[in-house]
């Protein structure tokens, strides 16, 4: 009898160039779509795209390019994909990637290099992207051997995606992506310095359930650690079943439905009074994916003084950062909240809390002054809401509107919400809004804009013409650095040192150069008009706003002052 002999085929190896395995590396990680713009370092890479198209999104400039990959990543929970040559292109890249960082959205940024043989001579288009990135970064490679790029390719999708989000750069220098080669494609990561930990320790959460069973005056606070971590479930059946109350970071909002009689609104320098007196109340306060940013806390010695503080946190260097924890959660939050549920956790006795707080929120609601001819910029962001249902993907820029839209919109979905909050960046919201809707084409996506801030990227009209991307461009304009404008008034003795913008284009005719349809309206009766012909039609639209434009964001904690210490508080 003979014996059967197996032969193992080994696969096929194909030549291919470094541009060509970047493809290939690329499709195996899934990749759909890449925001970028060429150039000479990465022509190779632009020239592999050409013949093997993977959807490329050709924004009007970098910084654009890489805040629609944050938008893209933040809606849709993949990462976002950018490319830009060497020199300018990568420098351009470096507010995106340092808002990227700050607020944990992943981002897998390639970047042109210029050849190995001439870095470190200032050849043309040369920039040390490595040592620029090195703090902006989650990790950063420079490439030096093409055989290392499919690991290096997979490590950064990973490292990008697991744990705390982040963005990663991969920097290719020209002749590596021409350099030919029979690549072994890699599956498995080997990293043994980096092992997030995503599993609670049982101890600490008995301990978190027994502060839990005890506390008189327990809050919940939700940050972005929520929606990273695909928790939102869990956290609305958590806060259900203990009736404890919740208020959520900028960044976390949806996190937890708005409308929910246990959501006391968002916390920090223009939340309500309610979820800042319950900050400073409280005597459990179990943070769930937030950083106790400063913008959050105000001044520390009088952040939540009275409070065991528990800490859910993928990051183990966030716990302890800012805030003395008694309990600290080293976990995903999905995993620490399902942990917790498990339990048979007994709800504690909090009821005159809850009154005390629901009596606090009809007492000290949100407010607007009746002053002032024009659009009510707190009304025009209900009418949107209204509109829209409530569903829309809102995005905004950095300033009063945004915080306008933070405090009034009420969102009530997860990953709905995409705004620029730990660095706070001018800019962002426009280019976002494209990659929000790169991501989800059939919904209502609308980007809230101040005057100012849209002037800074709104070049992408250019790509939103071109895309036909119904995207709903609403200027709030106020004619002025709006916020810039409410600290001068407020604490500087209404100087207005250079916040004030009486020159301006005219908006709808800027749209219509790029043939998009535009509209100008000063009354709430004509915004509320043009809100609901414009927000349901299939198109680009501008909407320039005229708003009051002394109005200002209340209420207010002011630098250096502490939760207890609002101002702009009306009953
Ligand atoms: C890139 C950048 N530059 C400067 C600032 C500082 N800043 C914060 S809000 C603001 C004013 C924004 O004006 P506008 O876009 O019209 O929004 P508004 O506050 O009027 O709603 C400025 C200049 C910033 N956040 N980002
Ligand atoms: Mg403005």
């Amino acid at each position: 009898m003979n014996a059967k002999v197996e032969t193992k085929a080994k696969p096929l190896k194909q030549a291919m160039s470094g541009a060509e395995l970047f493809i290939e590396a690329l499709k195996k990680e899934n990749v759909e779509v890449v925001f970028g713009y060429p150039g000479g370092a990465v022509l190779p890479l632009y020239d592999a795209l050409y013949r093997n198209p993977i959807r490329h999104i050709l924004a009007r400039h970098e910084q654009a390019a890489i805040h629609a990959a944050e938008g893209y990543a933040r809606v849709s929970g993949k990462p976002g994909v950018v490319i830009a040559t060497s020199g300018p292109g990568a420098t351009n890249l470096v507010t995106g990637i340092t808002d990227a960082m700050m607020d944990s959205l992943p981002l897998v940024v390639f970047t042109g290099q210029v050849a190995t043989g001439v870095i470190g001579t200032d050849a043309f288009q040369e920039a040390d992207v490595i040592g620029i990135t090195m703090p902006i970064t989650k990790h950063n490679y420079q490439v030096r051997d093409l055989n290392e790029l499919p690991r290096i390719i997979r490590e950064a999708f990973h490292i990008a995606t697991t744990g705390r989000p982040g963005p990663v750069l991969i920097d290719i220098p020209k002749d590596i992506a021409t350099t030919v080669t029979e690549p072994t494609f890699v599956t498995d990561v080997h990293l043994p310095g980096y092992q997030p930990n995503t599993t609670p320790n049982v101890l600490q959460i008995k301990k978190l359930a027994e502060a839990i069973a005890q506390a008189e005056k327990p809050l919940i606070l939700a940050g972005a650690g929520v929606l990273h971590g695909k928790a939102a479930e869990e956290l609305l059946a958590f806060a259900e079943e203990t009736n404890i109350p919740v208020v959520n970071t900028l960044l976390g909002l949806g996190a937890f439905p708005a409308d929910h009689p246990l959501f006391l609104g968002m916390g920090g320098m223009h939340g309500t009074y309610t979820a800042n007196m319950a900050m400073y109340e409280a005597d459990l306060l179990i943070n769930i994916g937030a950083r106790f940013d400063d913008r959050l806390t105000g001044n520390l010695q009088h952040f939540a003084p009275n409070a065991t503080v528990a800490h859910i946190d993928i990051d183990p260097a966030e716990i302890g950062k800012n805030v003395d924890t008694h309990i600290p959660i080293v976990a995903d939050a999905k995993e620490a909240l399902q942990k917790l549920l498990d339990l048979e956790l007994t709800a504690p006795e909090a009821n005159e809390w809850r009154l005390h707080l629901k009596q606090s929120q009809k007492e000290f609601p949100l407010w607007q002054s009746e002053e002032e001819e024009g659009i009510s910029p707190q009304q025009l962001t209900k009418m949107i809401h209204d509109v829209t249902s409530g569903e829309a993907i809102v995005t905004t820029d950095v300033g009063q509107h945004q915080m306008w839209t933070a405090q009034y919109y009420g969102f009530s979905e997860p990953n709905r919400w995409v705004t620029s909050g730990g660095l706070g960046t001018m800019g962002f919201g426009f280019p976002a809004a494209i990659g929000a809707q790169i991501a989800h084409p059939d919904d209502t996506v609308v980007a809230i804009a101040g005057d100012a801030g849209f002037q800074m990227t709104l070049q992408e009209l250019g790509l939103v013409a071109e895309l036909k991307l119904p995207v709903k461009i609403i200027i709030y304009n106020n004619q002025a650095l709006g916020m810039v404008r409410q600290w001068q008034e407020k604490f500087y003795e209404e100087r207005y040192s250079q916040s004030l913008l009486p020159c301006q284009p005219d908006f709808v005719q800027l749209a219509g150069a790029y043939g998009i349809k535009g509209y100008s309206v000063s009354t709430e009766e004509e915004a509320e008009q043009v809100l609901k012909e414009a927000l349901t039609s299939r198109e680009p639209v501008l909407i320039d706003c005229r708003i009051k434009r002394k109005e200002k964001v209340y209420p207010m904690i002011a630098p250096g002052k502490g939760l207890h210490e609002m101002i702009g508080v009306r009953p």
